[in-house]
């Protein structure tokens, strides 16, 4: 029997399968039906297909590792979730891609789809529409998935490659219903008319010309009649926060990857270096190993640069005796990894470089070990707040009798930054969701405590200064112990001489 996702949760269950021990009865409770899966067409789609990319995808899949079902499964529960913020209402959900950004005349940015957007239906073309519809007088969350895309344009396609078309998406999405984006201003007409409250985030910049005029038509209108137009950012991010098993491993394969290109970079390193040479050392490894893009610029920072937290530049000439601090990622089918890494460009600590990277590190390892489901990110901050406070007085770089009421102002001034933060489809995930909340297993966050002395710094002892060390690793909360997605990235003082230290 095929199943395919999408329409089957819109309709009730009725009878269903017949087997005792089909392993997809659990979907009984969810309402979805059985049906003829759509077939997808032989030809190149705007992004990869089981059908051209076997490699990377298996049948039913999406995007690489991810389902029809998973995603049919998340706009589920968005509408579920609607339906418990507002009762007794239809409820319309449209969410945007992005566009196409431009760096200069005709030469397009490299496309990055908007990870709300990928993260309800996994469709990788630009200036396209998801709208999710409630079925009025059917049970609770039934709901209709359409998207609106680019229409085929063999003129268009000529220059920039084939585009899904609407069989293309419908076969390859698994939505119920797809149309040419010029269709979406009959949709927006209706939605003017009818009562449906609509979720839509009115703040994002909409499509050039296409539908700016429509939305902002539809959302004064909306406005007038009882405000029943809403943001629906928070909601996905809220479905986004916790993890399922098969984003995990997809998470697991960018923390692998970004691990290994680590190794291969350190290895690389000799003194004296450029930060541009392991800036490309590192993106070559990452892609070289599946990687899609890197998941933000990397900070490459030798020496005193370090100090400089968003220091992307990378342009300097990192000397003998210096250490490089590298804060790099990649993404690899929608998911990402975060890890810093600080060694010394000739493979060997110095006492001062030693004894500044050893506190970090501990701190890093105690911070790791409360990972667990009930503390919270904010938990773990004043931890490290606390910890560093200790090093630093141990040091010799905060006075021993710096009293407890101004040691968290203190630590701060070595310490600026937050110990971590949530990761997923973005490197700062699902950012309005607040660090005060108690984790949860299948959360993934990044613990990055690190200590940063510049170089003009007069009040630290002579020879710490111009050091700065992060160590950022990237962490499942599961029941148990928690998963490190980063663990194959050396960190001891020993392995990163070791790894440094055997190159040619
Ligand atoms: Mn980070």
């Amino acid at each position: 029997m095929v199943w395919s996702p999408a329409q089957r949760l819109i309709q009730p269950v009725r009878g269903m399968c017949s087997s005792s021990d089909c392993k997809f009865c659990f979907f009984r409770s969810l309402s979805i039906q059985p049906v003829q899966q759509r077939k997808i067409p032989n030809r190149y789609l705007g992004q990869p297909s089981p059908f051209t990319h076997p490699h990377l995808l298996k049948l039913g899949e999406v995007t690489p590792g991810l389902s029809q079902v998973e995603y049919a499964l998340r706009r589920h529960k968005l509408m579920a979730q609607l339906h418990k913020e507002v009762p007794g209402m239809d409820h319309t959900v449209i969410v945007l891609s992005n566009p196409t950004y431009y760096m200069s005349n005709d030469i397009p940015y490299t496309f990055h789809q908007d990870t709300n957007f990928l993260y309800l239906c996994g469709f990788q073309e630009p200036d396209s529409i998801l709208v999710l519809q409630s079925m009025p007088g059917k049970s609770l969350p039934s709901h209709k998935a359409l998207l609106f895309v680019p229409r085929r344009d063999p003129s268009r396609e000529l220059w920039d490659g084939p585009r899904s078309g609407t069989d293309g998406a419908l076969a390859l999405t698994g939505v119920d219903e797809a149309y040419t984006i010029e269709e979406f201003r009959h949709l927006v007409a209706k939605l003017k008319d009818e009562s449906s409250m609509v979720w839509y985030d009115f703040a994002k910049p909409v499509h050039p010309q296409l539908h700016s005029d429509y939305l902002l038509h539809l959302a004064e209108v909306k406005a007038r009649s009882k405000n029943r137009i809403q943001a629906i950012r928070q909601l996905v991010q809220n479905l986004r926060l916790v993890k399922s098993p098969a984003e995990i491993e997809r998470m697991k394969i960018a923390g692998k990857v970004t691990s290994q290109a680590f190794i291969e970079t350190m290895f690389a390193s000799k003194a004296p270096v450029e930060e541009a040479f392991l800036y490309a050392k590192f993106e070559f490894e990452c892609r070289a190993r599946g990687a899609d893009i890197l998941a933000y610029p990397p900070v490459v920072a030798g020496g005193n640069r370090s100090n400089t937290l968003h220091y992307v530049k990378n342009n300097q000439l990192i000397k003998d005796g210096e250490m490089v601090l590298l804060d790099g990622g990649c993404e690899s089918s929608c998911y990402v990894s975060d890890i810093t890494r600080t060694w010394p460009i000739n493979g060997r600590f110095t006492s001062p470089q030693a004894e500044l990277y050893q506190a970090v590190l501990e701190v890093q390892k105690s911070c790791l070990r409360l990972c667990s489901p009930g503390v919270s990110l904010d938990n773990i901050y004043s931890l490290m707040l606390t910890l560093i406070g200790q090093k630093l007085k141990d040091l010799g770089i905060l006075q021993k009798s710096t009293p407890e009421s101004h040691l968290f102002k203190a630590v701060r001034k070595y310490c600026p930054h937050h110990v971590g933060h949530y990761l997923g489809m973005d490197v700062h995930d699902t950012p309005e969701v607040s660090r005060s909340i108690p984790l949860q297993p299948g959360m993934v966050i990044t613990i990055e405590p690190g200590i940063y002395i510049p170089e003009d710094d007069a009040s630290a002892p002579e020879r710490f200064r111009g050091i700065g060390v992060r160590i950022e690793d990237d962490v499942v909360v599961t029941e148990n112990i928690p998963l490190i997605l980063s663990a194959d990235c050396p960190k001891e003082i020993y392995d990163i001489e070791q790894v440094c230290g055997c190159g040619p």
